[in-house]
């Protein structure tokens, strides 16, 4: 089931991604599972571009696809929180701009009572700690897909610490490219590749 909905996103096969989508759901699979098939899939993607079998037009196009599947799936992920139970801060920094993951993390973080501040794409290193310095969140969260996003990261981690709000956040790093190192490397708290366990840290965090 899975492999072809990653097969069919490869393919570029509009009518049996959205076919597909639609059809699980209906069958009454959870809305998260579907979107970590499609999300192999754009791993499988991205393999294809790494060989040179793909371009970056090959890249949009999937990202499009991918766009269409989350209109059908988004309403899903949509919860009825009633009360907010934290405030996360979040952005993709300075010099990345994919933003699919973290548009995923924001929908189920805001589902699951969180009150969501969500900087956008390619943030700089200042916005971020201005972005703590204001909304005085709990936790402080980037979204990076790209290794050179990794300094820009750390940047903003040093500055956090230098105006003294470090013991003040917790901070998770999500993105298909993270891992313990990049944790490390940025001083973070957390990390993750996936917007479920990224939530189930976030809840962790606040003890809830
Ligand atoms: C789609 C895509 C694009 C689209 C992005 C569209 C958009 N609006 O986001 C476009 C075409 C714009 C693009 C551009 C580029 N891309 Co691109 N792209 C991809 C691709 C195929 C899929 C990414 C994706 O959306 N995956 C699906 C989502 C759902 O997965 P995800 O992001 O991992 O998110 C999940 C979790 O990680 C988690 N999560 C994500 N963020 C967060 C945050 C928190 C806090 C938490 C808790 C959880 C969490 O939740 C999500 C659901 O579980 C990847 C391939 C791959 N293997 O990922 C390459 C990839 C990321 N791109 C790559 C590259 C090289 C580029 C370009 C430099 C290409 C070029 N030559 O121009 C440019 C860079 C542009 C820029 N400055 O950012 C490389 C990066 C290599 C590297 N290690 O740095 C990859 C890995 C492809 C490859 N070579 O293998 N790209």
């Amino acid at each position: 089931m899975g492999k072809s909905l990653a097969e069919a996103l490869v393919k570029f096969d509009e009518d049996a991604v959205l076919g597909e989508v639609t059809k699980r759901l209906d069958d009454g699979e959870s809305p998260m599972q579907i979107i970590r098939d499609l999300q192999n899939g754009m791993g499988l993607i991205g393999e294809h571009f790494n060989t040179g079998e793909f371009f970056l037009s090959e890249l949009l196009m999937s990202a499009d696809l991918f766009a269409r599947a989350m209109e059908i799936l988004e309403p899903r992920l949509e919860g009825t929180a009633m009360d907010t139970i934290g405030r996360i801060v979040i952005g993709t920094p300075k010099g990345d701009l994919h933003d699919i993951g973290k548009n995923i993390f924001c929908t189920v973080a805001k589902a699951a009572g969180f009150e969501v501040h969500d900087l956008g794409v390619d943030v700089p290193v200042k916005r971020f700690v201005e972005a703590v310095e204001e909304v005085k969140p709990q936790i402080l969260a980037f979204s990076a897909l790209l290794t050179t996003a990794f300094n820009s990261m750390k940047g903003a981690m040093d500055l956090v610490t230098e105006k003294g709000l470090r013991d003040s956040v917790k901070v998770i790093v999500g993105g298909g490219v993270v891992t313990e190192t990049v944790m490390n490397f940025i001083g973070a708290d957390g990390y993750t590749t996936d917007a479920m366990d990224g939530l189930r840290q976030c809840q962790e965090f606040l003890k809830l």
